[in-house]
């Protein structure tokens, strides 16, 4: 179950951090939680949706959703999500789920490293007491662990490679993407790695071990962006919130509470409560006919949001997509006076793109033909024509005139 051309987010962290249960609330599918390490071991894999603005009222008609459903003028955009397991210290040389985990990393386009702001469980996943274990420190640990993996990557049979570039006068950025392809990493994000790292490109046997490992982080910074989920807030530490404050080495933090969304959606879809997925609150529909531990959990949830100004899951998801992987929504369309397709269908795709994609770019995403016979496109507001090497703006609707 993939989206097609979709982005995918990886969610990952050591045992017991709530992966699973932020993998539930985020997709509403039930895979198996529990409180013990390697509950879920194979992948899970799902569909998630980040919020964009429709633009329906604008035109004053409704409008035709066909893949991101339409609700109150915000649309529900789909992106996939996986539930990585496994990551424990040694991940690099197989330890815990290891290379499985590796495996599943490489395809993502980046990932929110979901980690424990009770401090009570240590790098195994193992409960122990609240607030001995520092989670800022998990993102050091999971930086290493992928480091060491890169730079293995990059070792394997490294010498050989390198005279042969050398012999062969080959670009070095043509060896690192070759030596990278499996990790989805863009020809984008190995000039930022060169550019961080200003190796002697034409004499690859003579970088040194740090060259080599501040070549891998470079890599990783650039092709798999990340965000930090402060999970089970709701039991969170004082102190370690302080720790990670705004960010952990540059990667932004969201305090969530995964539990408390996956029980309000759960809430929300048996009709107990109105609540909308980033709302900072929910309206109990008949406290009558709650349960006594259902007003008491309804009421622990109410405390928790109300302090923290919502369970920050949604929110984590969307500024994963939004600022780390810097998407834009755009909405593609036949008519520019009517913003309808061929059938008449009003506004009927949010399509996610990253901020940067050129008009040809996102026409070849609508199609290949209109990628390759694209004349210009038509901004549906203004009117105006729009360049093949011009990017949109945040959405943005957009006729594309095709030759095909
Ligand atoms: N207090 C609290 N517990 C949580 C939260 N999220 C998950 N948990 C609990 O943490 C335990 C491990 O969760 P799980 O999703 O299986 O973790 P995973 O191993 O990382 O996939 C379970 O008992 C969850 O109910 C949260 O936000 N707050
Ligand atoms: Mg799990």
């Amino acid at each position: 179950m993939r989206e097609e051309n979709g982005l995918e987010v990886g969610l990952v962290g050591k045992p017991n951090v709530g992966k699973s249960t932020l993998f539930n609330a985020l997709t509403l599918l039930d895979v198996p939680m529990a409180p013990y390490p390697f509950t879920t071991v194979e992948p899970n894999r799902g569909i998630a949706a980040i919020r964009a603005p429709c633009p329906h009222p604008e035109k004053g008609t409704p409008c035709t959703p066909g893949n991101a459903k339409c609700v109150d003028g915000t649309r529900w955009v789909p992106i996939n999500l996986v539930d990585v397991p496994g990551l424990v210290p040694g991940a690099h040389e197989g330890k815990g789920l290891g290379h499985k985990f590796l495996d599943d990393l490489r395809v993502t386009d980046g990932f929110i490293q979901v980690v424990d702001l009770s401090g009570a469980t240590d790098a195994e996943g193992q409960i122990v007491a609240p607030g001995s274990q520092d989670p800022a420190e998990e993102v050091q640990w999971l930086e290493e662990e992928l480091v060491a993996w890169v730079v293995e990557i990059l070792g394997r049979d490294f010498i050989r490679q390198a005279r042969s570039v050398e012999l062969e006068g080959k670009k070095v950025e043509e060896f690192l993407l070759q030596r990278f392809t499996g990790l989805a990493v863009t020809p984008a994000a190995i000039a930022a790695a060169l550019r961080a790292t200003p190796v002697d490109r034409a004499r690859p046997t003579h970088w040194t071990a740090a060259e080599r490992e501040s070549l891998a982080r470079g890599l990783l910074t650039a092709s798999k962006p990340r965000l930090v989920a402060a999970n089970k807030m709701d039991h969170a530490t004082p102190g370690l919130a302080k720790g990670l404050a705004e960010n952990v080495d540059g990667i932004p933090v969201v305090a969530t509470s995964a539990d408390a969304e996956l029980t309000l959606r759960r809430a929300a879809r048996a009709g107990l409560v109105d609540y909308r997925p980033g709302d900072p609150s929910f309206t109990v529909r008949d406290p009558g006919r709650l349960s006594p531990p259902q007003t008491k959990a309804l009421d622990g949830i109410r405390a928790t949001i109300t302090a923290w100004n919502g369970t920050g899951v949604q929110n984590a998801l969307e500024r994963m997509v939004f600022d780390r992987l810097n998407q834009i929504v755009v909405y593609p369309v036949e008519d520019e006076t009517h913003w309808t397709d061929g059938r008449g269908r009003v506004l009927p795709d949010a399509l996610l793109v990253p901020a940067d994609t050129p008009a040809r770019g996102v026409a070849y995403r609508v199609h290949t033909d209109l990628g390759e016979g694209f004349i210009r496109a038509i901004d549906g507001r203004t009117h105006r024509a729009i360049g093949a090497d011009q990017p949109l703006t945040p959405n943005a609707v957009v006729r594309i005139v095709s030759r095909k």
